[in-house]
């Protein structure tokens, strides 16, 4: 995990390599079907984001998809799923030889998720708050006849706004939960978050999606964090006021989402769970993974339908994933 936890707060580094993929070309990589490499660990709840934006507008066809064993090694993310423990397509063992080959003498961080070039092999951005943006805008041309329009012009303002209270409180506010030396650093973080996991209940008391009556960006980064929420935030990082089975609007609004194609299709608990609970070993010294929690309630009828909204719009759900890229479902 990049970050620092210096005098009392964890600080999330801003991503290194922004460079972004760009319809007209300009920033020097263009959208080009075939070309871009998808790199992300299934644990990862900012790659997660990236993972469910290429699902429902279809871009697995345009952005190949490379997935990491859940746990890093002290060389970081590595390829050991894949036969002789390299990408098939990179040819490469740990994600760190991208970031290598984009810059030599870089010595800091290697995060998920991360777009790589195929021809070169060098990484192009890693920045996990621009990637789904620009999969929903600049790689129009290439989404799926039907796809949604997860940023759609006039609810931008709104969906950044929503946004950011997410991200700020709940996105990395379980972080910085989790992460916290001092008491003080975790109870006002552990407060901001369960006020406005509150206020989001109210809000989606009365409707069906976060911002307008379709799916947004918005409700996919709200989305990646519930998911993970009773299998390791609520234990793992002492988020432990309420489960989220325990909050019955999220708990209905994140099972909505979940039996939404393009959602739960590409949760692997097995990955979150290993990741977080073997990983953080100094919050989790024995690494025991827990048995627990029942996941399977996220298959369960959530009864929001009646709040209208309609996931796609006008659009069509995605097909189901390709094959060699399913996950087991909820046990
Ligand atoms: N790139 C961002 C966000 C993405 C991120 O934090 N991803 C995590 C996994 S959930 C990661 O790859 N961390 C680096 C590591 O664990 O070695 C950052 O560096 O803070």
């Amino acid at each position: 995990m990049s970050g620092t936890e210096q005098t009392s707060e964890f600080q999330r580094s801003p991503s290194h390599f922004a460079d972004r993929i760009t319809a007209d070309g300009a920033s020097g990589w263009p959208v080009e079907p075939g070309r871009y490499r998808l790199v992300v660990s299934r644990a990862c709840p900012w790659a997660n984001r990236s993972l469910i934006a290429r699902r429902l507008l279809g871009l697995e066809p345009a952005i190949s998809l490379a997935v990491t064993d859940p746990i890093q090694d002290e060389r970081s993310w590595r390829f050991t799923l894949d036969p002789d423990g390299r990408d098939p397509v990179l040819g490469i063992r740990f994600l760190s030889e991208a970031y290598l080959a984009r810059e030599p003498e870089y010595t800091g961080g290697v995060s998920v998720p991360a777009i790589v070039d195929v021809p070169s092999g060098r990484l192009v951005t890693n920045d996990y708050q621009r990637i789904t943006l620009d999969l929903a805008t600049e790689w129009r041309g290439l989404h799926r006849p039907g796809a949604p329009d997860l940023y759609p012009e006039p609810l931008r303002a709104e969906i950044d706004a929503v946004n950011a209270e997410v991200f700020r409180d709940v996105n990395n506010g379980v972080y910085i939960a989790g992460f916290a030396r001092r008491r003080e650093t975790y109870e006002r973080a552990y407060t901001r978050l369960f006020e406005r996991l509150d206020a989001l209940s109210e809000r989606l008391a009365h409707q069906r999606y976060l911002v307008g009556d379709t799916i947004t960006e918005a409700d996919i980064r709200l989305f990646v964090t519930l998911v993970r929420f009773d299998a390791v935030y609520h234990g793992h990082f002492k988020c432990n006021r309420s489960k989220l089975t325990e909050m019955p609007v999220l708990w209905a609004y994140a099972r909505d989402l979940f039996q939404t194609p393009g959602f739960g299709d590409t949760i692997d608990f097995d990955h979150i769970k290993r990741h977080y609970y073997a990983v953080h070993d100094q919050i989790n010294p024995s690494r025991i993974v827990p048995l627990g929690p029942d996941l399977s309630g996220w298959t369960t009828p959530h009864g929001r339908e009646s709040l209208g909204g309609r996931p796609f719009g006008e659009g069509t759900p995605p097909p189901p994933p390709p094959a060699d890229e399913t996950v087991p479902p909820p046990v």
